[in-house]
Protein backbone atom coordinates (compact mmCIF):
# COMPACT_ATOMS: atom_id res chain seq x y z
CA UNK A 1 0.00 0.00 0.00
CA UNK A 2 2.67 2.50 1.05
CA UNK A 3 4.34 1.60 -1.84
CA UNK A 4 1.51 2.32 -4.35
CA UNK A 5 1.41 5.80 -2.63
CA UNK A 6 4.72 6.00 -3.50
CA UNK A 7 4.88 5.08 -7.01
CA UNK A 8 1.45 7.00 -7.44
CA UNK A 9 3.24 10.18 -6.20
CA UNK A 10 6.17 10.16 -8.63
CA UNK A 11 4.15 9.48 -11.60
CA UNK A 12 1.93 12.15 -10.43
CA UNK A 13 4.35 14.83 -10.13
CA UNK A 14 4.36 17.04 -12.67
CA UNK A 15 6.70 18.56 -14.75
CA UNK A 16 9.85 18.50 -15.97
CA UNK A 17 11.70 20.70 -14.95
CA UNK A 18 12.39 20.59 -11.35
CA UNK A 19 13.93 17.98 -9.74
CA UNK A 20 13.24 19.04 -6.54
CA UNK A 21 10.11 18.66 -6.20
CA UNK A 22 10.00 15.12 -7.12
CA UNK A 23 12.42 14.88 -4.18
CA UNK A 24 10.68 15.85 -1.54
CA UNK A 25 7.16 14.19 -2.27
CA UNK A 26 9.25 11.04 -2.30
CA UNK A 27 11.37 11.78 0.59
CA UNK A 28 7.89 12.79 1.98
CA UNK A 29 6.37 9.57 1.58
CA UNK A 30 10.21 7.34 1.78
CA UNK A 31 9.86 8.87 5.53
CA UNK A 32 6.13 7.90 5.87
CA UNK A 33 6.97 4.31 4.95
CA UNK A 34 9.99 4.42 6.84
CA UNK A 35 12.20 4.03 4.16
CA UNK A 36 15.75 5.13 4.27
CA UNK A 37 16.07 8.04 1.71
CA UNK A 38 18.87 7.59 -0.89
CA UNK A 39 20.76 11.06 -1.82
CA UNK A 40 19.79 10.56 -4.93
CA UNK A 41 16.34 10.71 -4.69
CA UNK A 42 16.83 14.35 -3.63
CA UNK A 43 18.59 14.92 -6.79
CA UNK A 44 15.86 14.61 -9.06
CA UNK A 45 12.75 16.67 -8.75
CA UNK A 46 12.23 16.55 -12.47
CA UNK A 47 12.87 12.49 -12.54
CA UNK A 48 10.09 12.83 -10.52
CA UNK A 49 7.69 15.13 -12.22
CA UNK A 50 8.99 13.64 -15.30
CA UNK A 51 7.43 10.85 -13.93
CA UNK A 52 10.35 8.31 -12.99
CA UNK A 53 7.55 6.28 -11.76
CA UNK A 54 9.34 4.27 -9.42
CA UNK A 55 10.39 4.57 -6.23
CA UNK A 56 13.86 3.74 -7.03
CA UNK A 57 14.48 5.44 -10.28
CA UNK A 58 13.37 8.23 -9.02
CA UNK A 59 16.20 9.79 -7.28
CA UNK A 60 18.16 10.46 -10.51
CA UNK A 61 16.51 13.68 -11.63
CA UNK A 62 16.00 13.24 -15.12
CA UNK A 63 13.21 14.48 -16.24
CA UNK A 64 12.73 15.27 -19.53
CA UNK A 65 10.99 18.27 -21.15
CA UNK A 66 12.24 19.05 -24.43
CA UNK A 67 11.89 22.34 -26.30
CA UNK A 68 11.80 21.94 -29.70
CA UNK A 69 12.52 24.11 -32.54
CA UNK A 70 10.15 25.71 -34.84
CA UNK A 71 11.73 24.28 -38.46
CA UNK A 72 13.00 26.86 -40.28
CA UNK A 73 9.90 27.17 -42.77
CA UNK A 74 8.06 27.96 -39.81
CA UNK A 75 10.32 30.95 -38.82
CA UNK A 76 9.49 34.00 -37.75
CA UNK A 77 5.90 33.37 -37.52
CA UNK A 78 6.05 30.15 -35.24
CA UNK A 79 6.38 32.54 -32.04
CA UNK A 80 2.41 32.26 -31.82
CA UNK A 81 2.15 36.14 -31.22
CA UNK A 82 -1.32 37.38 -31.13
CA UNK A 83 -0.36 39.75 -33.87
CA UNK A 84 1.24 36.77 -35.83
CA UNK A 85 -1.69 34.29 -35.34
CA UNK A 86 -3.96 37.39 -36.74
CA UNK A 87 -1.76 37.78 -39.50
CA UNK A 88 -1.92 34.24 -40.51
CA UNK A 89 -5.91 33.73 -39.55
CA UNK A 90 -6.94 36.92 -42.14
CA UNK A 91 -4.38 35.79 -44.96
CA UNK A 92 -6.26 32.50 -44.62
CA UNK A 93 -9.73 33.44 -44.26
CA UNK A 94 -8.91 36.23 -47.05
CA UNK A 95 -6.95 33.81 -49.98
CA UNK A 96 -8.27 30.45 -48.77
CA UNK A 97 -4.93 29.86 -48.85
CA UNK A 98 -4.59 25.69 -48.31
CA UNK A 99 -1.84 25.99 -46.32
CA UNK A 100 -2.76 28.04 -43.56
CA UNK A 101 -6.78 27.18 -42.85
CA UNK A 102 -5.76 22.90 -43.53
CA UNK A 103 -3.30 23.67 -40.96
CA UNK A 104 -5.39 25.66 -39.01
CA UNK A 105 -8.25 22.95 -38.99
CA UNK A 106 -5.94 20.39 -37.84
CA UNK A 107 -3.88 21.99 -35.38
CA UNK A 108 -5.53 24.99 -33.97
CA UNK A 109 -2.98 26.58 -32.71
CA UNK A 110 -2.80 30.40 -31.70
CA UNK A 111 -1.01 31.13 -35.08
CA UNK A 112 -2.39 28.45 -37.19
CA UNK A 113 1.13 27.18 -38.30
CA UNK A 114 1.91 23.26 -37.02
CA UNK A 115 2.39 22.70 -33.32
CA UNK A 116 6.99 22.45 -32.47
CA UNK A 117 8.57 19.70 -31.35
CA UNK A 118 10.75 20.89 -28.53
CA UNK A 119 13.42 18.91 -27.78
CA UNK A 120 13.43 17.88 -23.75
CA UNK A 121 17.01 18.19 -22.32
CA UNK A 122 17.73 16.91 -25.90
CA UNK A 123 16.67 13.97 -26.38
CA UNK A 124 16.60 12.42 -23.07
CA UNK A 125 14.39 9.08 -23.76
CA UNK A 126 17.75 8.07 -25.43
CA UNK A 127 20.92 10.10 -24.23
CA UNK A 128 21.74 10.99 -21.07
CA UNK A 129 20.59 14.92 -20.47
CA UNK A 130 21.68 17.84 -21.55
CA UNK A 131 24.65 16.78 -23.94
CA UNK A 132 25.86 17.70 -26.99
CA UNK A 133 25.16 14.57 -28.24
CA UNK A 134 21.79 14.30 -27.01
CA UNK A 135 20.78 18.09 -28.36
CA UNK A 136 22.53 16.41 -31.53
CA UNK A 137 19.99 13.60 -31.67
CA UNK A 138 17.29 15.74 -31.08
CA UNK A 139 18.10 17.69 -33.94
CA UNK A 140 18.82 14.57 -36.27
CA UNK A 141 14.98 13.40 -35.08
CA UNK A 142 13.17 16.94 -36.45
CA UNK A 143 13.12 18.61 -33.38
CA UNK A 144 12.41 22.25 -33.95
CA UNK A 145 14.23 23.65 -30.66
CA UNK A 146 16.43 21.91 -28.35
CA UNK A 147 16.30 23.05 -24.83
CA UNK A 148 19.29 23.48 -22.81
CA UNK A 149 18.72 24.36 -18.86
CA UNK A 150 21.11 27.30 -17.46
CA UNK A 151 23.33 26.72 -14.11
CA UNK A 152 26.33 28.46 -13.12
CA UNK A 153 29.62 27.33 -12.24
CA UNK A 154 31.63 28.51 -9.04
CA UNK A 155 33.57 30.83 -11.72
CA UNK A 156 30.27 32.13 -12.96
CA UNK A 157 30.14 30.23 -16.35
CA UNK A 158 26.84 29.12 -17.59
CA UNK A 159 26.23 25.33 -18.15
CA UNK A 160 23.76 22.96 -18.94
CA UNK A 161 22.37 20.47 -16.32
CA UNK A 162 18.73 19.98 -15.08
CA UNK A 163 19.37 21.26 -11.56
CA UNK A 164 22.37 22.76 -9.59
CA UNK A 165 22.63 19.47 -7.76
CA UNK A 166 24.92 16.92 -10.38
CA UNK A 167 24.65 13.51 -7.89
CA UNK A 168 22.33 12.29 -10.33
CA UNK A 169 23.30 13.20 -13.91
CA UNK A 170 27.09 12.94 -13.49
CA UNK A 171 29.96 10.65 -12.60
CA UNK A 172 31.01 12.72 -9.84
CA UNK A 173 30.46 10.23 -6.96
CA UNK A 174 33.10 8.13 -9.05
CA UNK A 175 35.92 11.05 -8.27
CA UNK A 176 37.54 10.81 -4.80
CA UNK A 177 39.46 13.64 -5.83
CA UNK A 178 35.52 15.54 -4.89
CA UNK A 179 34.26 13.28 -2.12
CA UNK A 180 34.85 16.33 0.25
CA UNK A 181 32.79 18.41 -1.93
CA UNK A 182 30.05 16.53 -1.46
CA UNK A 183 27.47 18.70 1.20
CA UNK A 184 24.00 20.24 1.66
CA UNK A 185 22.01 22.89 0.30
CA UNK A 186 19.02 24.35 0.56
CA UNK A 187 17.43 25.12 -3.19
CA UNK A 188 14.19 26.70 -3.47
CA UNK A 189 13.70 25.99 0.64
CA UNK A 190 14.14 22.15 0.35
CA UNK A 191 17.41 20.63 1.51
CA UNK A 192 19.37 18.29 -0.43
CA UNK A 193 22.69 16.50 -0.43
CA UNK A 194 25.30 15.87 -3.05
CA UNK A 195 27.48 17.53 -5.44
CA UNK A 196 26.27 21.10 -7.05
CA UNK A 197 27.57 22.59 -9.61
CA UNK A 198 28.28 25.99 -8.05
CA UNK A 199 31.04 23.96 -5.96
CA UNK A 200 33.12 23.57 -9.07
CA UNK A 201 35.01 25.18 -11.74
CA UNK A 202 34.69 24.89 -15.58
CA UNK A 203 37.65 22.74 -15.53
CA UNK A 204 36.55 21.01 -12.79
CA UNK A 205 33.19 20.00 -13.83
CA UNK A 206 34.50 19.05 -17.42
CA UNK A 207 36.77 16.27 -15.68
CA UNK A 208 33.10 14.78 -15.03
CA UNK A 209 30.91 13.14 -17.84
CA UNK A 210 26.92 12.64 -17.97
CA UNK A 211 25.19 9.86 -16.90
CA UNK A 212 21.45 8.69 -17.44
CA UNK A 213 20.05 9.30 -14.01
CA UNK A 214 16.22 7.76 -15.18
CA UNK A 215 17.49 3.39 -14.19
CA UNK A 216 15.10 1.85 -16.50
CA UNK A 217 16.25 4.08 -20.17
CA UNK A 218 19.59 3.17 -21.69
CA UNK A 219 22.90 3.30 -19.91
CA UNK A 220 25.13 2.49 -21.82
CA UNK A 221 26.26 5.95 -22.75
CA UNK A 222 27.29 6.67 -19.34
CA UNK A 223 30.61 8.19 -19.26
CA UNK A 224 30.99 9.84 -22.44
CA UNK A 225 29.70 12.98 -22.59
CA UNK A 226 31.10 16.31 -20.90
CA UNK A 227 28.97 18.79 -19.14
CA UNK A 228 28.36 21.44 -22.28
CA UNK A 229 28.68 25.05 -21.65
CA UNK A 230 25.83 27.17 -22.84
CA UNK A 231 27.67 28.87 -25.84
CA UNK A 232 28.97 25.29 -26.88
CA UNK A 233 24.67 24.68 -27.07
CA UNK A 234 24.49 27.93 -28.89
CA UNK A 235 27.15 27.05 -31.84
CA UNK A 236 25.63 24.14 -32.20
CA UNK A 237 22.36 25.40 -33.12
CA UNK A 238 23.74 27.84 -35.27
CA UNK A 239 26.09 25.34 -37.15
CA UNK A 240 23.21 22.79 -37.52
CA UNK A 241 21.15 25.32 -38.96
CA UNK A 242 23.73 26.03 -41.24
CA UNK A 243 23.89 22.22 -42.12
CA UNK A 244 20.50 21.49 -42.15
CA UNK A 245 18.49 24.30 -44.07
CA UNK A 246 16.16 24.73 -40.97
CA UNK A 247 16.16 26.81 -37.88
CA UNK A 248 17.03 24.98 -34.62
CA UNK A 249 16.08 27.23 -32.60
CA UNK A 250 17.16 27.09 -28.65
CA UNK A 251 14.77 26.98 -25.77
CA UNK A 252 16.63 27.86 -22.38
CA UNK A 253 15.56 27.81 -19.13
CA UNK A 254 16.94 30.11 -16.43
CA UNK A 255 17.17 27.54 -13.43
CA UNK A 256 16.11 28.33 -10.31
CA UNK A 257 16.84 32.12 -10.44
CA UNK A 258 16.54 32.86 -6.79
CA UNK A 259 19.08 30.38 -6.03
CA UNK A 260 21.49 31.59 -8.06
CA UNK A 261 21.05 35.01 -7.32
CA UNK A 262 21.74 34.53 -4.00
CA UNK A 263 24.80 32.55 -4.18
CA UNK A 264 26.41 35.65 -6.33
CA UNK A 265 25.91 33.81 -9.66
CA UNK A 266 22.95 34.97 -11.24
CA UNK A 267 22.14 33.68 -14.76
CA UNK A 268 19.82 36.44 -16.49
CA UNK A 269 22.62 38.93 -17.49
CA UNK A 270 24.90 36.27 -18.56
CA UNK A 271 22.25 35.01 -20.66
CA UNK A 272 21.29 37.94 -22.61
CA UNK A 273 24.48 38.59 -22.88
CA UNK A 274 25.23 35.50 -24.87
CA UNK A 275 22.36 35.59 -27.06
CA UNK A 276 23.69 38.80 -28.09
CA UNK A 277 26.61 37.47 -29.36
CA UNK A 278 24.91 35.25 -31.74
CA UNK A 279 22.67 38.46 -32.58
CA UNK A 280 19.70 36.82 -30.61
CA UNK A 281 18.07 39.81 -29.58
CA UNK A 282 14.85 40.04 -31.03
CA UNK A 283 10.99 38.40 -31.00
CA UNK A 284 11.66 36.39 -34.19
CA UNK A 285 15.46 35.13 -33.14
CA UNK A 286 15.74 31.53 -32.88
CA UNK A 287 15.25 31.51 -28.74
CA UNK A 288 12.59 31.26 -26.22
CA UNK A 289 13.67 31.84 -22.62
CA UNK A 290 11.69 30.20 -19.83
CA UNK A 291 11.39 29.93 -15.94
CA UNK A 292 9.36 29.33 -13.65
CA UNK A 293 9.54 32.04 -11.44
CA UNK A 294 7.67 35.29 -12.43
CA UNK A 295 10.20 38.15 -11.01
CA UNK A 296 12.88 37.84 -13.73
CA UNK A 297 11.10 37.12 -16.66
CA UNK A 298 9.15 40.68 -15.56
CA UNK A 299 12.33 42.33 -15.26
CA UNK A 300 13.69 40.33 -18.86
CA UNK A 301 10.81 41.69 -20.55
CA UNK A 302 11.85 45.55 -21.04
CA UNK A 303 15.27 44.57 -21.33
CA UNK A 304 15.09 41.89 -24.98
CA UNK A 305 12.53 41.51 -27.33
CA UNK A 306 12.90 37.88 -27.54
CA UNK A 307 9.74 35.51 -26.38
CA UNK A 308 9.41 34.31 -22.67
CA UNK A 309 7.56 32.03 -21.44
CA UNK A 310 5.93 31.41 -18.01
CA UNK A 311 6.36 27.85 -17.24
CA UNK A 312 3.40 26.30 -14.45
CA UNK A 313 4.66 23.80 -12.48
CA UNK A 314 2.55 21.76 -9.55
CA UNK A 315 2.90 19.27 -6.69
CA UNK A 316 1.66 16.28 -8.30
CA UNK A 317 -1.74 15.31 -9.28
CA UNK A 318 -4.88 14.55 -6.61
CA UNK A 319 -6.49 11.22 -7.49
CA UNK A 320 -9.57 13.20 -8.55
CA UNK A 321 -7.17 15.41 -11.14
CA UNK A 322 -6.61 18.42 -10.04
CA UNK A 323 -3.05 19.46 -9.56
CA UNK A 324 -1.69 19.65 -6.40
CA UNK A 325 -0.82 23.32 -5.54
CA UNK A 326 0.83 22.65 -2.09
CA UNK A 327 4.48 23.99 -1.74
CA UNK A 328 7.37 23.38 -2.75
CA UNK A 329 6.12 23.52 -6.34
CA UNK A 330 2.51 24.58 -6.52
CA UNK A 331 3.54 28.04 -7.07
CA UNK A 332 6.75 30.32 -7.98
CA UNK A 333 9.43 30.49 -5.89
CA UNK A 334 9.88 34.06 -5.57
CA UNK A 335 6.30 34.33 -4.38
CA UNK A 336 7.01 32.28 -1.94
CA UNK A 337 9.50 34.46 -0.66
CA UNK A 338 7.27 37.63 -1.19
CA UNK A 339 4.50 35.96 0.57
CA UNK A 340 2.58 35.98 -2.45
CA UNK A 341 -0.46 33.65 -2.01
CA UNK A 342 -1.27 32.63 -5.31
CA UNK A 343 -0.41 30.00 -6.92
CA UNK A 344 0.13 28.44 -10.61
CA UNK A 345 -3.86 27.57 -10.70
CA UNK A 346 -4.35 30.68 -9.73
CA UNK A 347 -1.74 31.82 -13.00
CA UNK A 348 -3.88 30.01 -15.42
CA UNK A 349 -7.27 32.06 -14.86
CA UNK A 350 -8.36 33.96 -17.31
CA UNK A 351 -7.19 37.08 -14.71
CA UNK A 352 -3.41 35.09 -14.26
CA UNK A 353 -3.12 34.94 -18.40
CA UNK A 354 -3.77 38.63 -18.89
CA UNK A 355 -0.98 39.40 -16.18
CA UNK A 356 1.25 36.93 -17.85
CA UNK A 357 0.73 38.28 -21.05
CA UNK A 358 2.34 41.45 -19.99
CA UNK A 359 5.35 40.23 -19.40
CA UNK A 360 5.47 36.34 -21.82
CA UNK A 361 4.67 35.77 -24.65
CA UNK A 362 3.30 31.97 -24.03
CA UNK A 363 3.17 29.54 -20.86
CA UNK A 364 4.91 26.18 -20.71
CA UNK A 365 2.17 24.05 -18.08
CA UNK A 366 2.61 20.82 -17.07
CA UNK A 367 0.25 18.62 -19.31
CA UNK A 368 -1.81 17.49 -16.57
CA UNK A 369 -3.27 21.26 -16.37
CA UNK A 370 -4.68 20.97 -19.95
CA UNK A 371 -5.55 17.01 -19.85
CA UNK A 372 -6.23 15.99 -15.97
CA UNK A 373 -6.92 12.00 -15.25
CA UNK A 374 -8.05 10.56 -12.39
CA UNK A 375 -7.79 7.45 -10.39
CA UNK A 376 -10.41 5.44 -9.28
CA UNK A 377 -10.45 4.97 -5.14
CA UNK A 378 -11.89 1.51 -4.36
CA UNK A 379 -14.17 0.83 -1.72
CA UNK A 380 -10.84 0.49 0.82
CA UNK A 381 -10.12 3.55 0.14
CA UNK A 382 -7.18 3.14 -1.66
CA UNK A 383 -6.20 3.67 -5.59
CA UNK A 384 -7.58 0.74 -8.32
CA UNK A 385 -5.01 -0.59 -9.98
CA UNK A 386 -6.79 -0.92 -13.35
CA UNK A 387 -3.90 -3.20 -15.45
CA UNK A 388 -3.74 -5.35 -12.17
CA UNK A 389 0.24 -5.16 -12.34
CA UNK A 390 0.30 -4.53 -9.16
CA UNK A 391 1.46 -1.10 -9.39
CA UNK A 392 0.12 1.93 -9.43
CA UNK A 393 0.87 4.63 -12.26
CA UNK A 394 0.04 6.58 -15.30
CA UNK A 395 -2.02 3.06 -16.80
CA UNK A 396 -4.28 3.35 -14.10
CA UNK A 397 -5.27 6.69 -14.97
CA UNK A 398 -8.35 7.87 -17.00
CA UNK A 399 -8.30 11.04 -18.43
CA UNK A 400 -10.74 13.61 -18.05
CA UNK A 401 -11.75 16.13 -20.21
CA UNK A 402 -9.81 18.62 -21.12
CA UNK A 403 -9.73 22.15 -19.38
CA UNK A 404 -10.05 25.61 -20.69
CA UNK A 405 -6.51 26.22 -20.31
CA UNK A 406 -5.43 26.40 -24.20
CA UNK A 407 -8.58 28.18 -25.01
CA UNK A 408 -8.23 30.97 -22.36
CA UNK A 409 -4.29 31.04 -22.97
CA UNK A 410 -4.61 31.26 -26.71
CA UNK A 411 -7.72 34.11 -25.98
CA UNK A 412 -4.90 36.06 -23.88
CA UNK A 413 -2.76 35.87 -27.22
CA UNK A 414 -0.72 33.41 -25.36
CA UNK A 415 0.96 30.15 -26.97
CA UNK A 416 0.91 27.24 -25.27
CA UNK A 417 3.92 24.80 -24.37
CA UNK A 418 3.25 21.66 -22.29
CA UNK A 419 5.89 19.01 -20.85
CA UNK A 420 6.55 16.30 -20.29
CA UNK A 421 5.97 13.82 -23.11
CA UNK A 422 7.46 9.95 -22.80
CA UNK A 423 6.75 7.02 -24.35
CA UNK A 424 7.51 4.38 -21.73
CA UNK A 425 4.23 2.69 -21.39
CA UNK A 426 3.94 3.24 -17.57
CA UNK A 427 3.94 7.15 -18.36
CA UNK A 428 0.78 6.78 -20.29
CA UNK A 429 -2.67 7.16 -19.23
CA UNK A 430 -5.12 3.79 -19.90
CA UNK A 431 -6.99 5.97 -22.76
CA UNK A 432 -4.07 5.41 -25.11
CA UNK A 433 -3.16 2.21 -24.36
CA UNK A 434 0.25 2.29 -24.60
CA UNK A 435 0.52 4.07 -27.95
CA UNK A 436 2.56 7.59 -26.96
CA UNK A 437 1.20 8.62 -30.48
CA UNK A 438 -2.26 8.47 -29.04
CA UNK A 439 -1.21 11.08 -27.03
CA UNK A 440 0.47 13.29 -28.90
CA UNK A 441 -2.54 13.58 -31.27
CA UNK A 442 -4.72 14.42 -28.55
CA UNK A 443 -2.84 17.78 -27.18
CA UNK A 444 -2.12 18.72 -31.29
CA UNK A 445 -5.69 18.41 -31.43
CA UNK A 446 -6.71 20.77 -28.98
CA UNK A 447 -4.08 23.13 -30.30
CA UNK A 448 -1.30 23.42 -28.43
CA UNK A 449 1.74 24.83 -29.74
CA UNK A 450 4.19 23.18 -29.02
CA UNK A 451 5.07 20.62 -26.79
CA UNK A 452 8.24 19.50 -24.71
CA UNK A 453 9.47 15.99 -25.14
CA UNK A 454 11.78 12.75 -24.50
CA UNK A 455 11.29 11.68 -27.69
CA UNK A 456 11.50 13.97 -30.33
CA UNK A 457 11.29 12.00 -32.86
CA UNK A 458 7.67 10.09 -32.16
CA UNK A 459 6.78 14.07 -31.66
CA UNK A 460 7.11 14.74 -34.79
CA UNK A 461 5.98 11.93 -36.22
CA UNK A 462 2.99 12.17 -34.66
CA UNK A 463 2.85 15.65 -35.95
CA UNK A 464 3.33 14.83 -39.46
CA UNK A 465 1.81 12.04 -40.72
CA1 LIG B 1 -1.37 -0.71 -12.47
Amino acid sequence: MLLFFIREQTVMNSRVLRPRVVAISVASVLALAGCASSSGYQMDDQAARTGAGQTQAMASGASAGGQTAAESAQGAVEDGSAQAGVAVASAGALTGVAGASASAGRFPTLNGQKPLVLGHRGAAGYLPDHTLAGYQRAIDSGADFIEPDLVSTKDGVLVVRHEPNITATTNVKDHPEFAKRKRKRTVDGVEEEGWFVSDFTLAELRTLRAVQPLEERDQSHNGKYKVPTFEEVLKLARDQSRRTGRTISIYPEIKHSTYHRSLGLPIEDKLLAALARYGYTKKDSPVIIQSFEVGNLKALRPRTQVRLVQLIDGSGQNPDGSVDQSLPLGQPYDFTLAKDSRTYQDLLTPKGLAEIRTYADGIGPWKAYIIPSRLTIGPDGKPVDLNRDGLIDERDRVALPATRVVKDAHAAGLFVHPYTFRSEPRRLLSDYQGDPKAEYRRFYQLGVDGLFSDFPDVARQARDE
